[in-house]
């Protein structure tokens, strides 16, 4: 059971102010020296850049703990309301640069280790980045905590301690290949606090035997045990001395209480059963938008789930007595639908452990738990087979099962005789639970992620959710962490800003917009290009060191970085790339706008198409920056084991964004906001949140091309799109189409006939060719714009100027109003929150 101690952290090298920006730089010098003897037995001179890390890290951490145990304590007196994000995934990158910056003291650390000869910037690089996601989900989540913080939120996330996080991706031979991810490099994470005397014991397997005797009770039997012990990461506020905790949960199991003899004839039979069932923690799994009904998975999703939420009941009880005030004092949030099992979940601790009876204990769940969703891919909906839940959790299936009758009940009584309607609603059909409808129907608020996503979501992939319980139903658009990716990533732009327009826009991102008569300025415009610059001879450093192949830093830098995925539409980038470069190859001296292309991404490893498409690129980037012909016109490049670090370095050096996914099908998409930030220019569909971008922006400042998510919608319903129509009326279109099988690439011939068939034979599901002529004008419109130094630098400051309101603050105080209803003051994201931007 679970068990807290208020133990505090003795301070071992006191600063002689509490207040960490007030920390002197000979005095944090000091502090570092005495942190790396202390910690490694080392003087200065014989540390590694990996010590000095870990020392500089530790120190860091140290500051942080007096933060943490002062915003408990405060906590503890206020008891505002506790918001639990649940996550099954957070993509954190590296913590020490944004730690230090949250903490004020980016500036004193650097001048500090610089009185001793040592560059910050080489002991940030030591730093692993913790990959515990694949994607955008599980960036959003790293984003939004950091959100929390800095708005005093008292909001934590829970999530698993995956101990290889996502894997490493190495090109060899232009194929992707996959390897571990040992990111804890066997030792213990710099920035976690072990807490073993608050674990939690998760229940797998057994029997339940129904007891009335006056009350109806249910006895869990015979089941295994695995401990949940918690690890707390400090999430650091910015500059409020607010520190939350991210805690993720690891699975151990205690075997110095097994006898030997139970297992078998050896005590080896012990250690096995040890290792296997603290296997459930050790592997994040790598698939994006790609559902797979693995037991493990299963296992993962309950464990997170079942120790977050006896932690979360815990930690109630300890200052309020009725559970009846639990939705009063708790917002639990689920981050798509991978720890819906916390509604049936919740349930049992209700009904089982505080002998709550149904009805209240369902009123309870319901007020207490909302719920993301975060794709509208049919392949990526979560089912588990019924007879796989029943096994591995029999309690919680009995729940979910009793949740089903009486949901599919309230429903036929709303429609009567309507057998479709209750089938295409239940939890449990066809043999399997349907996580977004038990999701949807343990919640009181289902939102999606960007205004045409909740859209789709209410008019058709849930429209019978949405008729049946339209209140439930409200957008938030994500939004991302501008601390991160301005004014840590970009430090030049922030100073420019920052110069501008003084430091508000930190706290108040809203206040971006004071940058909107820069436009005009000519003196501005130029700083802000010599900024672009500068980024872009930073990131041309890491590819001539990296991949020996020399950049153009004056030619557009149009990045393409993302999960490789057939939606996203990588292959339609490449496609126009072949295009220009037969252009080229047809005439060398035709006038074109010299461009680098860049790409970064991961591959799920089963997903042949995804990694067939990598190789596509990496040898359309072979032949192209090998051709002496095309007077280094071109260049394309694909970077390999893409993760947060390297979208830190390619970001504020881009001056395009790839947002090219087919309409409808990205919920969101939040690279497209971190992009606009950083002054490069959208070329996307009508999707997802390039729609707002678009509107913030102004319909001028981005390039937008290809159909509608309605025409895309209306041809996936009805048909009507025949891609050999395409094919044979645009001779541009065959010609690329072609030289995928026809000894064009110095390649075996069918290396790339999936991709080819998947175009003309399998229908063209994505809409490539369809959208390839107005893609290639947009294409063209972009390269024509960027002559025009002036006019596309006034297009990137107007970016930038429009881009506050995609901030995660924004984000956050949209649900902590609208979906968690906090009981503290409403937390502010804009100074001018009347005139806000929408
Ligand atoms: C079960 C397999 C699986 C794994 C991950 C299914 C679905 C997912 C995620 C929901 C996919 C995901 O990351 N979705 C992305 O979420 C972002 C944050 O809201 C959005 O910006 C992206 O558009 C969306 O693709």
């Amino acid at each position: 059971m679970l068990t807290k101690t208020n133990q505090e952290c003795p301070t071992r090298f006191p600063m002689p102010s509490s207040k960490p920006e007030h920390v002197s730089v000979v005095d944090f010098r000091d502090a570092f020296v005495a942190t790396l003897q202390n910690l490694h037995g080392k003087s200065l001179a014989e540390s590694t850049d990996q010590e000095k890390f870990i020392a500089l890290a530790a120190l860091t951490k140290e500051i942080i703990s007096k933060n943490l145990i002062e915003t408990r304590k405060q906590r503890a007196h206020d008891k505002p309301k506790q918001v639990y994000y649940l996550s099954i995934e957070y993509l954190l990158g590296r913590l020490l640069e944004s730690n230090l910056v949250n903490l004020g003291i980016r500036d004193t650390c650097a001048e500090a280790l610089s009185l001793v000869g040592i560059e910050l910037n080489t002991l940030l690089a030591q730093e692993e980045d913790a990959g515990l996601g694949n994607g955008g989900l599980g960036r959003l989540a790293a984003c939004y905590l950091d959100s929390m913080a800095a708005l005093g939120l008292a909001g934590h996330g829970c999530g698993l301690r995956y101990r290889y996080g996502l894997f490493e991706q190495k090109i060899v031979g232009g194929y992707q290949h996959e390897y571990p991810d040992n990111w804890l490099k066997n030792r213990s994470y710099v920035w976690e606090y072990r807490r073993p005397e608050e674990k939690a014991s998760v229940r797998f397997g057994g029997t339940v035997r129904v007891h009335t005797n006056g009350r109806t009770k249910f006895i869990h039997e015979n089941y295994e045990h695995i401990w949940a012990v918690p690890y707390d990461v400090p999430v650091v506020g910015y500059k409020n001395e607010i520190v939350n905790t991210l805690r993720l949960w690891s699975a151990e199991v205690d075997i110095s209480s097994h006898t030997c003899s139970i297992y078998g004839q050896d005590c080896n039979n012990v250690i096995s059963y040890k290792h296997g069932a603290e296997s459930l923690t050790d592997i994040l799994y790598p698939d994006d938008s790609h559902y797979e009904g693995r037991v493990l998975r299963l296992k993962q999703q309950y464990f997170l789930v079942s120790a977050s939420l006896q932690h979360i009941i815990h930690s109630f009880r300890l200052h309020h007595s009725k559970l009846s005030e639990l939705p009063d004092k708790v917002a639990i949030h689920i981050n798509d639908t991978h720890p819906a099992l916390a509604i049936p979940e919740l349930m049992r601790i209700l009904i089982d452990d505080y002998s709550l009876d149904w009805e209240e204990a369902w009123s309870i769940t319901v007020k207490t738990i909302s719920y993301t969703n975060h794709t509208v891919l049919p392949e990526a909906l979560e089912k588990w087979p019924v007879s796989m839940l029943e096994q591995l959790l029999p309690r919680i299936y009995m729940i979910i099962h009793e949740i089903n009758e009486r949901y599919c009940r309230d429903i036929w009584t709303k429609n009567p005789g309507d057998w479709d309607r209750v089938r295409s609603m239940a939890v449990i059909a066809d043999g399997q639970v349907h996580m977004a409808h038990l999701a949807i129907a343990g919640s009181h608020s289902v939102n999606g992620v960007a205004k045409i996503h909740t859209e789709i979501l209410k008019n058709s992939v849930m429209n019978n959710f949405y008729t049946h319980t339209p209140n439930k139903f409200s957008n938030v658009t994500n939004g991302i962490t501008h601390r991160r990716w301005l004014l840590m990533a970009n430090p030049l732009l922030a100073k420019l800003i920052t110069d501008a327009i003084g430091p508000s826009w930190l706290d108040y991102p809203c206040d971006l917009t004071k940058l909107t008569p820069f436009a005009k300025d000519a003196a501005f415009l130029e700083d802000l290009a010599k900024v672009k610059l500068q980024n872009k001879l930073n990131l041309a450093k890491y590819i001539k060191h990296k991949y020996n192949v020399i950049v153009d830093t004056n030619s557009i830098f149009d990045s393409h970085i993302k999960r490789i995925h057939a939606y996203k539409r990588q292959c339609l980038n490449a496609l126009h790339i072949m295009h220009l470069y037969n252009m080229l190859r047809e005439n060398p001296n035709i006038k074109m706008t010299p461009r680098t292309f860049i790409f970064g991404g991961k591959a799920a490893p089963g997903y042949y198409k995804a990694k067939k498409t990598i190789k596509l690129i990496t040898t359309l980037a072979d032949k192209i920056n090998k051709d002496k012909t095309i007077n280094g016109k071109l260049k394309v490049l694909f970077l390999g084991n893409y993760n947060v670090s390297l979208a830190e370095l390619i970001i504020p050096a881009s001056d395009v964004s790839e947002q090219i996914s087919t309409a409808s099908r990205e919920a969101s998409g939040t690279g497209n906001m971190k992009f606009m930030m950083n002054g490069a220019l959208t070329l996307g569909t009508m999707d997802g949140a390039n729609i707002e971008i678009s509107e913030a922006a102004d319909a001028d400042n981005i390039f937008i091309f290809g159909l509608s998510a309605e025409e895309v919608l209306n041809y996936y319903r009805h048909g009507g799109y025949n891609p050999w129509d395409v094919y044979n009326s645009d001779p541009r279109i065959k010609t690329v189409v072609d030289q995928l099988v026809n000894g064009f690439f110095p390649v075996d011939q069918n290396e790339f006939r999936t991709i080819h068939d998947a175009l003309l034979y399998h229908g063209d599901e994505y809409f490539l060719l369809k959208d390839f002529s107005s893609y290639v004008s947009a294409q063209q419109q972009v390269g024509e714009t960027y002559l025009s130094k002036s006019l596309w630098q006034q297009m990137c400051l107007l970016n930038i100027a429009n881009s506050g309101w995609f901030a995660g603050d924004r984000t956050f105080s949209e649900y902590a109003a609208e979906i968690w209803h906090l009981d503290q003051p409403l937390p502010v994201w804009c100074q001018c929150q009347s005139q806000a931007l929408h």
